[in-house]
């Protein structure tokens, strides 16, 4: 046994860095356990793309170690920081605690130090991909830029009907790079970080255009997660549409079809790929997509957000001949709650000053401060948020602990529990949020993340 599966173990599911993986059932009927985890964050070289590089990971890789567990298990997290500078973690999507030392993203590791994180997941949480990465306010975009973030699975279930079961499922962590010629990461400037940081080098699970096998007659699933900083991602597979499971950390309730997927950072989808054509190989496109708008133009030197002739490829999918297993998607998985209409509406507006007179990157007019609460709410309580954009580039909106229900504005209103929504340059969107289970503190950002870093986030106070 090498030295990572000896510290990497979980209660009952060594946890290794395989990205083809199976929805495993064998614990479906057991008691909820503890699922321990050593995490290590340290400064390494690895092979990127097929060249060295050196970044930031967990345990040496990239991504970081995939966790699995299940609803109504405790997550045992011990944490090492072996950077030489202070960060911490952030379970993206999971509803579980903000305060104590579970999802507390106040909480600060300095270098060298080791803190267990303790998380107990209830056993009514949603199955789902989940991730962790550092939030460490003012370093996270660098941070995550150097690689630093791993998968959480829950499953449940869905997970555990045998079609599933049986179904090829490969995780996809899209992670962008900037990296030079001797292996080091390329630091942006203070225009790029404006923009929000986009490496050139786009890799799926540390590889670039990956081949992905895809099962002839049969179903592939893919778990994609955005990790970047910064990009979105406009996927197609050429002749091949998606079929939608699932968005961020839940199922929706009925499967649909589309022909693209927009990704944007810290989001995750869950689809199915019927696999019926002639043996062949076909690519994973990114296309196009401009979120920068009227903003770009402005800014010399910069391709970001600018239309390219060629469309990246971001991975190879390439039939196998495999036993027929098409079985038919079911219409309908999980009810989604309708909440009902509340008393309460909010509006958040983003603001970009950028010139010289400053206004930075805000919330409300307001740059993020640890010490204030900017948002007061009463725990089980309903309330619609404005999420409005006046700027002139795009932004993803997170929030920590509860995930919601788009109303209206962007057109994703398909019934399902979101915890990132696009609010596009010029528009406006509203969402419905349930303060569940949890009192405290918790944030809201800017999935940007040099947004975030540029105090694009707010506080949140949920009143027992
Ligand atoms: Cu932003």
């Amino acid at each position: 046994m090498d030295r990572r599966r000896f510290l990497i173990r979980a209660g009952g599911i060594a946890l290794y860095p395989a990205w083809e993986t199976k929805a495993r059932a064998q614990r479906s009927n057991s008691e909820p356990s503890v699922v321990e985890a050593a995490l290590e964050a340290r400064e390494t070289w690895v092979t990127l793309a097929g060249r060295p590089a050196q970044l930031y990971t967990y345990n040496g890789q990239l991504p970081g170690p995939r966790i699995e567990a299940r609803a109504g298990d405790t997550l045992r997290i011990s944490f090492r920081n072996s950077l030489s500078e202070v960060t911490n973690l952030h379970y993206h999507g999971l509803h579980v605690s903000p305060g104590g030392n579970a999802d507390n993203s106040f909480l600060e590791v300095p270098s060298g130090e080791l803190l267990t994180y303790e998380l107990p997941i209830p056993r009514t949480h949603p199955s789902g991909m989940f991730w962790y990465h550092p939030h460490m306010h003012g370093s996270v975009a660098r941070q995550v830029s150097r690689g630093l973030a791993g998968v959480i699975l829950i499953r449940g279930e869905f997970d555990d009907q045998p079609e599933v079961r049986n179904t090829p499922e490969f995780l996809m962590v899209l992670q962008d790079f900037d990296i030079a010629s001797d292996g080091q990461v390329n630091e942006p400037n203070a225009s790029e970080k404006a923009r929000g940081r986009e490496g050139p080098l786009v890799t799926v699970n540390g590889e670039s255009n990956p081949r992905v096998p895809l099962a002839r007659n049969g179903w592939t699933r893919l778990r994609l997660l955005n990790a970047s900083p910064s990009r979105f991602y406009r996927l197609r597979l050429e002749g091949h549409p998606f079929m939608i499971v699932g968005v961020d950390g839940g199922l929706v309730e009925a499967p649909f079809e589309a022909e693209e997927l927009l990704l944007v950072p810290g989001q995750r989808l869950d689809v199915f790929v019927r696999g019926e054509s002639p043996l062949g190989t076909f690519r994973l496109l990114n296309l196009p997509y401009d979120r920068i708008g009227a903003m770009g133009g402005g800014m010399t030197g910069s391709t970001f957000g600018q239309k390219t002739a060629e469309p990246d490829v971001v991975a190879t999918f390439e039939y196998t001949d495999a036993p027929p297993a098409l079985w038919a998607m079911p219409d309908r998985l999980a009810p989604i709650e309708r909440l009902s209409s509340p008393g309460i509406r909010r509006t958040f507006r983003f603001g970009m000053g950028m010139g010289m007179s400053g206004g930075g990157f805000t919330i409300n007019g307001r740059l993020f401060d640890p010490k204030r609460v900017d948002t007061r709410v009463e725990l089980g309580s309903i309330e619609d948020w404005d999420l409005v954009n006046r700027s002139g580039m795009d932004h993803p909106f997170h929030i920590h602990t509860n995930a919601f229900q788009i109303v209206s504005g962007n057109g994703e209103v398909e019934p399902a529990w979101r915890d990132v929504v696009l609010v596009p340059a010029g528009r406006s969107v509203r969402i419905r949020l349930r303060f569940s289970d949890y009192s405290g503190r918790a944030m809201y950002h800017c999935h940007i993340l040099d947004h975030e870093d540029l105090g694009m986030m707010g506080i949140v106070e949920v009143a027992p």
